[in-house]
């Protein structure tokens, strides 16, 4: 029995160091909403366009997104800015982060017709369904 307990506690032990060789990605999140959130005063966004904040609660906003398709926004004013989205349009809206080890992170997205935030300053391009 105690070299039962001693192989399944090496087996253990590999499986735990076979999954911490992998990158740690976080599962992308939804952006948080809540009752109220899409109040009148903020939001300033077009019908079928996406437009992006400061803030959290859609009033400082920072641009409207011209068009469909990825926007990098690396070195830009916009990057690491991005805190809510209003989602005017027809697609998804997808946030991303560039990690320094040389790949993008999706970090969250957002349904078509919503308006949420997302828990992070970090974001370095956005993805806008056609
Ligand atoms: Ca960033």
């Amino acid at each position: 029995m105690k070299t039962m307990r001693i192989i399944g506690t090496a087996v253990a032990a590999l499986v735990a160091t076979l999954l911490a060789a992998q990158p740690a990605a976080a599962a992308p999140t939804q952006a948080t909403t809540r009752p109220g959130l899409d109040r009148a005063a903020a939001w300033d966004c077009a019908q079928g366009y996406s437009c992006y904040y400061d803030d959290i609660y859609g009033e400082v906003k920072l641009f409207t997104a011209a068009r469909c398709g990825w926007h990098d926004l690396r070195g830009g004013s916009y990057q690491n800015r991005i805190s809510s989205v209003a989602n005017y349009t027809s697609g998804w809206v997808r946030v991303w982060i560039w990690r320094n080890a040389g790949y993008w992170e999706q970090h969250g997205y957002l349904y078509p017709g919503g308006v949420g935030y997302f828990d992070t300053n970090d974001i370095d391009a956005i993805d806008i369904d056609c």
